[in-house]
């Protein structure tokens, strides 16, 4: 029985059991590898570091996706940027008054083979009329597009390799050119205890750029070492600070389901620990 070692982190790493290997293949952009793991279902792998697993993907695309979109409460225009296994797309499309969703995705392969391999991701969502999958680089595609989104999720790798540039200062400024007034971006920004200075640089490109900006964070079994941190930018003050009791309603009215989020959980993923104020330089500054 052959076994997968995540090769994020030197030194330490989690590691599965491969059960079934289901397919393995160097893209024109990776190394993907899909397995089969008795306790985390299907496992998908690129350039040796964990994207996601049918067991945990729920907590991370549903933080992503309900996040910005129930707290800005009038989204129709959605960009994803990545994504290609299509969780998503999936929990995107979950709101009724998202009219059109643009998807930039690098990679054809990746999208081919999660939607053969991992289905439940996707569940349909690439076959949506509201779906324009583009495969474009990710910092290509906003620095040119004369599109603009009401939210941007950056659902990237990690900045090694292709994910790299949706790290960069000119990408966060990139998506700013093309968001509606009052229009949020949120980002994958790795777990911050074991990758701090992933988040502290995020920070210092976000402070230059937004009005407002800020982390939320989830804990996500198979992003090991911490809670998975995401950031938040956008030009309106308010919307971080949406109002419990109108999160809920928004939330009701969607009428969605989930397993992870709600409105308590919402609020409560804001909330940072003090290693994390001082790393992003938010110690002596504003309130929450
Ligand atoms: N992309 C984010 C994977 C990050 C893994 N990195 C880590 N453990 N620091 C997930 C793609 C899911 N759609």
């Amino acid at each position: 029985m052959s076994q997968f070692t995540e090769t994020l982190y030197d030194g330490y790493g989690q590691q599965f059991r491969i059960d079934e290997l289901l397919y393995e293949e160097k893209t024109d952009h990776q190394h993907l590898l899909i397995f089969h793991n008795d306790l985390f279902g299907r496992v998908m792998a690129l350039d040796g570091v964990v994207q996601t697993t049918e067991k945990d993907e729920f907590i991370y695309h549903e933080m992503l996706a309900h996040v910005p979109i129930l707290a800005h409460g009038s989204v129709t225009r959605v960009l994803i940027v990545g994504g290609g296994d299509g969780g998503m797309l999936r929990e995107v499309l979950k709101h009724r008054g998202v009219q059109s969703v643009t998807q930039a995705e690098l990679d054809p392969r990746v999208v081919e083979l999660c939607r053969l391999h991992l289905p439940g991701h996707s569940q349909g969502a690439f076959d949506d009329s509201r779906v324009e999958l583009v495969y474009a680089d990710g910092l290509h595609f906003v620095s040119s597009t004369d599109r603009q989104f009401d939210v941007i999720i950056s659902d990237s790798t990690d900045p090694i390799g292709p994910g790299e540039a949706l790290f960069s200062a000119d990408f966060y400024r990139a998506c700013k050119r093309c968001l509606t007034p009052g229009g949020i971006l949120v980002t994958q920004n790795g777990v911050v205890f074991m990758q701090p200075e992933e988040v502290a640089t995020t920070a210092g490109h976000l402070r230059g750029i937004f009005a407002d900006w800020h982390f939320f964070t989830a804990a996500v079994p198979t992003y090991v070492g911490g809670s998975m941190t995401f950031g938040w930018a956008t030009d309106d003050l308010k919307l971080r600070r949406t109002p419990s009791d109108t999160l809920t309603a928004r939330f009701l009215a969607a009428n969605i389901t989930t397993r992870y989020y709600n409105p308590e959980i919402h609020k409560a993923a804001f909330a940072l620990p003090q290693y994390v104020r001082h790393l992003v330089g938010k110690m002596e500054t504003e309130a929450p």
